[in-house]
């Protein structure tokens, strides 16, 4: 696979040179020790394994956000799916979105090295492969290397899933997990509507213990449309960050378009379109590893212009009264890490970030 253009190499360079003013805990990016994050089908066996086996690892470890803040967490894998509950209302389809995201799955990374000894990079998923058929993707054909298949099949699964009066057909499961290494996965809260995304405030009982399993619909009628190659090309070719994020979170009721972040989410079913707790299904770090590798492409073909580029506010949906945010912007993290800044997030060779993806843009699936 191709590496960074060689603007964009000069730029990394630049940073990882101011990076040591910046914060000196953090080695310098050089090519050599840059972290690769690859697509999950590219992975050999092992690494997959390796990764699977470490996300393993963390829903055994205790938990480290305490009891009294979150009385329904119980893991330290909670700890993440918690933190990003508690700020649904503050970092969605907002200004705050990519880069409150980027620096979540960053954290989830390093727990995944730190703690439990994981070897690899974040892996993505490539929405466009196979965007028209989901179970012919690796990531969901049900092996032991894969996130499991479709849910078991639950008759009283709403019939469809809609988007204002566009009506979406139902899939085959909306049961739990039934197949893989997180068959009847487990999540501590409670499921939330798509109603409460717009709230002001996190619901005072989001975080309590409410167990039921991850539920899954896998639904190609929904990805064929929002995850395809022309929509990944459409949202690349976006040309200000207003655009940009329009575009990848669409939702203008009464069209069969969520936008490919959204879309995604709906495509595998409710356990992943839960606002609050969809990262409690593990799928959720691959495709937001593929929100943040798209952010960085679009980043990329002009970084001068794009890498501090902001619009929107800190609530939600931009439901006013929100402030617009600032580069300068410090989003937290609650019980997980420090609060960090936007501005500190804008690129990702910079600060303690080193890592960028290996992606092809256009290419073909391989499967
Ligand atoms: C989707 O892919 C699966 C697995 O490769 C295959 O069995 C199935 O026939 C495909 N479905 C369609 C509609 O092409
Ligand atoms: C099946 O779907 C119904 C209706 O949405 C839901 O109440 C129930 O909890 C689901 N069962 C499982 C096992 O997910
Ligand atoms: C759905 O259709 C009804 C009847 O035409 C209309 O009143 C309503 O506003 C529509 N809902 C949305 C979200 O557009
Ligand atoms: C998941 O749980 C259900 C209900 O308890 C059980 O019937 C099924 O065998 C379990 N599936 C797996 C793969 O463990
Ligand atoms: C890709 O998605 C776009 C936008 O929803 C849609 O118009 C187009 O028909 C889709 N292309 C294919 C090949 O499905
Ligand atoms: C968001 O903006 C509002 C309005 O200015 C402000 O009251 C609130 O504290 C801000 N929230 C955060 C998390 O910064
Ligand atoms: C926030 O930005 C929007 C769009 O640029 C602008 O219309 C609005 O007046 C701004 N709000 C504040 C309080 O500055
Ligand atoms: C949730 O967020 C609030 C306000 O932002 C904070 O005070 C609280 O500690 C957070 N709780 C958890 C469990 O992260
Ligand atoms: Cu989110």
């Amino acid at each position: 696979m191709v590496s960074a253009s060689l603007p964009l190499r000069a730029l990394w360079v630049t940073f990882c040179a101011l990076s040591v003013f910046a914060a000196t805990t953090a080695a310098i990016c050089t090519e050599e020790n840059i972290e690769v994050r690859k697509e999950w089908s590219t992975l050999t066996t092992e690494e997959k394994a390796d990764y699977i086996d470490s996300i393993k690892c963390l829903q055994r470890k205790p938990a480290m956000t305490p009891k009294e803040a979150a009385p329904g967490v119980r893991t330290r894998y909670d700890d993440f799916t918690a933190a990003h509950a508690n700020n649904t209302v503050r970092i969605h389809a907002n200004g705050v979105f990519f880069s409150w995201h980027r620096h979540f799955i960053y954290l989830y990374e390093k727990a995944l090295k730190e703690e439990c000894g994981f070897k690899g990079a974040l892996p993505y998923w490539n929405w466009a492969w196979s965007s028209d058929n989901l179970t012919a993707n690796p990531i969901f054909d049900g092996s032991e290397t894969s996130f499991g298949g479709d849910g078991a099949y639950n008759a009283s699964e709403a019939l469809a899933m809609s988007n204002g009066n566009y009506t979406f057909p139902r899939g085959n499961g909306g049961g739990c997990i039934a197949s893989g290494p997180f068959a009847n996965l487990t999540v501590p809260f409670r499921s939330f509507t798509n109603d409460e995304l717009s709230l002001p405030e996190t619901p005072t009982n989001a975080l309590d213990y409410a167990p039921r399993c991850v539920t899954r619909d896998l639904n190609s009628a929904i990805s064929s449309v929002n995850l395809n190659q022309s929509v990944v090309d459409t949202l690349l070719a976006q040309p200000t960050i207003k655009d940009f994020q329009a575009y990848a979170d669409n939702l203008i009721p009464d069209t069969p378009f969520l936008g490919p972040h959204p879309g995604a989410h709906w495509a595998v079913g409710w356990g992943l379109e839960d606002n609050y707790a969809s990262p409690s299904d593990p799928v959720f770090y691959l495709h937001h590893g593929m929100v943040d590798n798209v952010w960085a492409q679009w980043q990329s073909k002009d970084m001068e212009n794009r890498q501090f580029a902001v619009y929107g506010t800190n609530r939600t949906l931009n439901i006013l009264p929100a402030a617009n945010v600032t580069i300068d912007f410090e989003m937290q993290f609650n019980y997980l890490a420090a609060p960090i800044t936007m501005r500190d997030v804008s690129g990702t060779q910079q600060g303690e970030y080193c890592y960028r993806y290996d992606y092809t843009e256009g290419a073909p699936s391989p499967f």
